[in-house]
This record gives structure tokens, C-alpha cells and sequence, in this order.
């Protein structure tokens, strides 16, 4: 545990925030600045809110003496990744009428909107508030938007195996008022004296992220989460939960102690109740072991490799009061979302539409934005949104999915999803420039472009159809889970990418950094030779990310 003299500024932030309150009010009010106050930056991260600008504009402003512009970045807790199409709507309106009108889709199955005005903060959250949407905890140093397996047809029971999403996003949810406080105008304890017995006064060390499976889809990534949950499913009788822990992606260039890690499976809980109390005691125990002085080795994947995994097992097993059993056996067989049509054992049909990126909005030829509102406006499909950034109109009666079908049709919609090549279908971009402040290169508005650019190559190779996953971040944090992919591209600097392979495509090995700080040209002759190679040397049915680690890697 760290000794109170060498905690990191946030922890004082935290202890002495009066319950996440800190001085938002007041920053809130300060006409002078649209930016919040210096400890307030950090405390907003607990109601789901970024501080930001835009960093395009920042040289032009800065000639011109004027201060950046501020603007904030709102991200919703939507656990499981699931909403009714009534809050769609809703999010599409206060999209258009506070933000900059585009609809993100994240990695971890939530929904951000960016550039939002510090006096249009409060009108936003209480648009969302009225059709039941929050953003709390959605960040800051707390249990995040709990991520789980999206797709109704992955099992007879998904509905009960999703309910733990929520289940578990409200077991964690902080117990301060504050939220409500300061951003609905609840009325405001005078002694701010909530008691929470989980997160205390400091809460978590760092970020904390929770993902549920459903083998054999691995969609979540769930061994990079800091906890996982993996469904046991038997005869369509679920029957438990293997359990892993210190999953995490971020590493810092040129910092050796920082690393990516995949979850360690521990063990098996077989009642609601033994999981519910694992999943509490693992938090608890990073809550009381995690690194409170360096935030950069704070997640759980440094506990557990400081604490070992058998000394991290005991110490859980001595809070839960039980002993794990041991786990059962797994298969990942995939991580791709099931595009296009799909009917699931009720017989409700389900459309997963690739969304590059994951941002919605309208483009001249293919207006996504206005078709998703107008399809949204018929009050027949909901709206599931995957960890590939991407959306499914769900549980849709056979009745209703002609005039779905026909909507779609409308727009083109989905002609143009038969255009998207097997490579772009298996990419995802994390947002990176020009709104987040940790980017060293771009991600989202150049992977599209570079994709156009690979594609001749697959098909040069006839490997075109191949499912190939491919990712790319705008700097070592991970946050497009580029360590985790085939092809993964990490920024870093403008327009320079380390190259990383050998990644498998069910999400269960990392891959290895194979070429450092490359440009275009050099990342694209680097893949043409690995494609030529891997079409030539290939054993039938072997994936690029296993061909590259066993014959590249490890010749
Ligand atoms: Fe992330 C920070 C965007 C998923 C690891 N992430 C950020 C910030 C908030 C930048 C910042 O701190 O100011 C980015 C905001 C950009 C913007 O302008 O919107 C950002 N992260 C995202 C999203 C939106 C990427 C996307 O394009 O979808 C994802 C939102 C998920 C969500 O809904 O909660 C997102 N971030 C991830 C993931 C992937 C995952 O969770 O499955 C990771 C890697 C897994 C992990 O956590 O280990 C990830 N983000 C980070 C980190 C590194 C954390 C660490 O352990 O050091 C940071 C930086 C930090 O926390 O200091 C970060
Ligand atoms: Fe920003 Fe880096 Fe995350 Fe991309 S990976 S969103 S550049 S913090």
C-alpha cells in the first residue's frame, strides 16, 4: 500500500474533493474561462466529462493571443452497451442542439459527444437525464461502463448473462450525490456526509474496466479488461463465471516498467451471489494494494504482478469468505460482430451495421445519421452497441423488419455496407486527433485512408475475403486495443506508427512491436511483404495474426 507522503497529485484531489464535488459549482459559474478550474479537471472525469480543445484551431489561436477553446467531451454509461430506440432520438437531438453533432460509438460500448460548451454541460445532462441516461463514473478512478457481449444470438440465454452488465455497473456506482447535485440541481447535502464503503474517500487508484464473454465471441476483448468475466454456458444453463484478472493495454513509449497484459484467468464462481461478491472484493483489493504514487503504474495488471497471481487469489478468496473452483475449459473462436441479418433463437431478427470508427453522422452519399433517427423514430428496433464500435438494431419481430429493411434501403445504407472490404469490417481507429489531448498521431481520420491503401495489396495476394483484424491508436494507450490485434499501428508522432503482429484473432495473445516509427510507405511495403509471404508459406486455415507469430516472430 503507498504511504500517504508520496501519493500523486490526484489523490489529494480526491480526498479533499468533498465527495467529487471539488469547486464545480464555482467553475461552472466563472463567466471569464470556459475552461473549469485546475482540480476540477480531474474531478469531472467522475461525472463522465473530459476537458478538451480543439487542437487544430490551437496554432491559429495562439497567434492570434486567444486563449484555446475549451470545450468538453461527454461520455455516457450505458452498461452492456444497450438503449431503447426513444433514447437514441434523444441522444441524436442534444447531439445536434449541444455537441458537434456527431454520434461516437466507443470501444468500450458507450456513445461521446464532443465539443460541448461548459455552459451547455448542465442542458445536455439533463436532456439525457429525462429519458434515463447518465454519465456517471463513465470515467475518472472508478469502476467504468461495464462492456458485454452484445449480440442477442450468442446464446439462448444472452438476456440473463447481459443483465450482469447493469447488475454490476450499479453494485459499483459511487455513492456521492454529487452528480446529481451539480448537474440536475438535486438539493445539496449539507455535510456531504455519504458514506461509501467501497470507494471511500480516495476511491480506485486508476481507471477500472469490467467486461463480460460469451464464448465462443470474444467481441469485448474480455481478457484486456482489468477484470473479466467469462460465461459459462451448458446446455443453455448458465452455469457460472470463469474469472480473470489485470488485464490493461496502455504503455508509455520508452518507459520499460509499463506494459500491455491479458487477464489472468483465476478461477470459477457458480451463484450470482459468490460472482457479485468476487467481482466487489477484486476492486477492494486493488482499492487497498494499488500503486497511489505513480498513476502510470496504478491499474490492476501492476498489483497483480507486484502481488503475484496465487498471493492475489488467497487474498480474495480470504475477503470473499469462499474459495474459487477451479476454471473450465474455454474457446475463443471470434471477435467479429455478425454483420447484416441475423435471427436469434426467440426468432427476433437482428441488423449489426459496421460503423467506421464508429462515428455517426451524415456524409453526402450515405446519410447514417438520418436514416439511424428515422429508423430510431419507429419506436421497433433497439439500439445494442458492440466493442468494435459498431451498432445493432435489435430484437426485431419478423413483422417489423421489412419496414426496417426498407428504411435502410432508403438511405443506401445497406448497399454501402456491402461495399466495406473484409480488412475495413475488422478495423477500429481510437478518436486521437484532434480532440484528445494525449494523441501524437492521428487515428480515426487516417485509418480509412491507409485501408484504401492496403486493399489492393490483399487483393494483389487474393486475400481480399480474409478477416484480417487491424487497429490502430494515436499513441501507446491502447484505447482502439491495437496490442490486441493482427495488425496493430501505434502512433507515435505525427504521421509515424510503430508496427506491431502477431496477434491472434480470438483476442487471447497479444501481439509483439515489430517495426518501429514508420510513415506511410514504410508500413505499406512492410505489409506487402508479409502478405506476399503469408499467401505463399500459409498452412491452410491459418490466420495472418498466427502465420506472423509463428513464422515472422519466432522464425
Ligand atoms: Fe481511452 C484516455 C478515448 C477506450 C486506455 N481515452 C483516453 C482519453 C479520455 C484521453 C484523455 O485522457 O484525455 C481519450 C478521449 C479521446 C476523445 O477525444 O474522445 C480516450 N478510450 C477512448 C475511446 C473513446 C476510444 C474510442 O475511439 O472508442 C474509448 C472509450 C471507452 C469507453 O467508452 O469507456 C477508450 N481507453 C480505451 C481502451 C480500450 C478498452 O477499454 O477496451 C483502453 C485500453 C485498455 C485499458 O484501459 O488498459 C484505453 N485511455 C486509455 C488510457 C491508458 C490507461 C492506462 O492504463 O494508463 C488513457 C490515458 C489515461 O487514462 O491516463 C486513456
Ligand atoms: Fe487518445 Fe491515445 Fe486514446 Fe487514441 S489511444 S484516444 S490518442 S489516449
Amino acid at each position: 500500500m503507498s504511504s500517504k507522503q508520496n501519493l500523486s497529485a490526484v489523490e489529494h484531489i480526491k480526498v479533499q474533493s468533498k465527495g467529487l464535488r471539488g469547486t464545480l459549482q464555482e467553475s461552472l459559474t466563472d463567466e471569464i474561462t470556459g475552461s473549469v478550474r485546475e482540480a476540477d479537471h480531474a474531478l469531472i472525469k467522475f461525472h463522465g466529462m473530459y476537458e478538451q480543445d480543439d487542437r487544430d484551431l490551437r496554432a491559429e489561436r495562439a497567434d492570434k493571443k486567444l486563449d484555446k477553446l475549451y470545450s468538453f467531451m461527454v461520455r455516457l454509461r450505458i452498461p452492456g452497451g444497450l438503449i431503447s430506440p426513444q433514447q437514441w432520438v434523444s441522444i441524436h437531438h442534444i447531439a445536434g442542439e449541444y455537441a458537434t453533432g456527431v454520434i461516437k460509438i466507443t470501444t468500450r460500448q458507450t456513445v461521446q459527444l464532443h465539443g460541448i460548451l461548459k455552459g451547455d454541460i448542465k442542458p445536455t445532462l439533463q436532456s439525457f437525464s429525462k429519458v434515463a441516461l447518465d454519465s456517471i463514473a463513465a470515467c475518472g478512478d472508478v469502476n467504468r461502463n461495464v462492456a458485454c457481449a452484445s449480440h442477442p444470438h450468442q446464446s439462448p440465454i444472452h438476456a440473463q448473462i447481459h443483465a450482469y452488465a447493469d447488475k454490476i455497473s450499479q453494485l459499483l456506482l459511487p455513492k456521492t450525490r454529487a452528480f446529481y447535485e451539480i448537474w440536475l440541481d438535486e438539493e445539496q447535502l449539507a455535510d456531504y456526509s455519504e458514506e461509501d464503503p467501497l470507494y471511500q474517500e480516495r476511491y480506485l487508484p486508476r481507471k477500472f474496466k469490467i467486461g463480460i464473454a460469451i464464448p465462443p465471441n470474444n467481441e469485448v476483448d474480455v481478457l484486456t479488461n482489468d477484470l473479466g468475466l467469462i460465461a459459462i454456458i451448458e446446455d443453455n444453463e448458465h452455469k457460472g463465471f470463469n474469472i480473470a484478472v489485470g488485464g490493461g493495454l496502455s504503455a508509455t513509449h520508452g518507459n520499460a516498467s509499463t506494459y500491455p497484459r491479458l487477464a489472468s484467468v483465476i478461477g470459477f464462481t457458480d451463484t450470482e451471489e459468490k460472482t457479485l461478491k468476487a467481482v466487489y472484493e477484486v476492486l477492494t483489493i486493488q482499492r487497498d494494494y494499488g500503486n497511489r504514487a505513480d498513476r502510470k503504474l496504478a491499474r490492476l495488471k501492476y498489483t497483480l504482478d507486484k502481488m503475484g497471481v496465487d498471493a492475489f487469489k488467497n487474498e480474495l478468496e480470504n475477503r470473499c469468505g469462499f474459495a474459487l473452483e477451479a476454471p473450465k475449459e474455454v474457446l475463443f473462436t471470434a471477435r467479429q460482430d455478425e454483420y447484416g441479418w441475423v435471427k436469434d433463437f426467440r426468432g427476433l431478427w437482428h441488423y449489426t451495421l459496421f460503423i467506421e470508427n464508429g462515428r455517426v453522422t451524415d456524409e453526402d452519399t450515405y446519410p447514417l445519421k438520418t436514416a439511424l433517427l428515422e429508423i430510431a423514430e419507429l419506436g421497433k428496433c433497439n439500439f445494442r452497441f458492440t466493442s468494435n464500435q459498431n451498432l445493432i438494431l435489435s430484437d426485431i419481430t419478423p413483422d417489423n423488419k421489412k419496414t426496417v429493411q426498407k428504411l435502410l434501403s432508403k438511405y443506401g445504407i445497406t448497399e454501402k455496407q456491402d461495399t466495406f472490404s473484409a480488412l475495413r469490417r475488422n478495423s477500429i481507429a481510437c478518436v486521437a486527433l484532434p480532440t484528445c489531448p494525449l494523441a501524437l498521431a492521428e487515428a480515426q481520420r487516417y485509418l480509412p485512408s491507409l485501408i484504401s491503401k492496403i486493399e489492393p495489396l490483399l487483393e494483389k495476394y487474393q486475400l481480399g475475403n480474409d478477416d484480417i483484424i487491424i487497429r490502430m491508436t494515436g499513441c501507446p494507450n491502447g484505447c482502439g486495443r491495437p496490442y490486441a490485434a493482427e495488425i496493430g499501428l501505434v502512433g507515435t508522432s505525427l504521421g509515424h506508427y510503430n508496427l506491431h503482429i502477431g496477434g491472434d484473432r480470438e483476442g487471447t495473445r497479444l501481439n509483439v512491436k515489430y517495426k518501429e516509427q514508420l510513415a506511410e510507405d514504410q508500413i505499406l511495403e512492410e505489409l506487402d511483404a508479409l502478405f506476399a509471404f503469408y499467401q505463399q508459406e500459409k498452412s491452410p486455415n491459418e490466420n495472418f495474426g498466427d502465420f506472423c507469430y509463428h513464422q515472422v516472430l519466432v522464425p
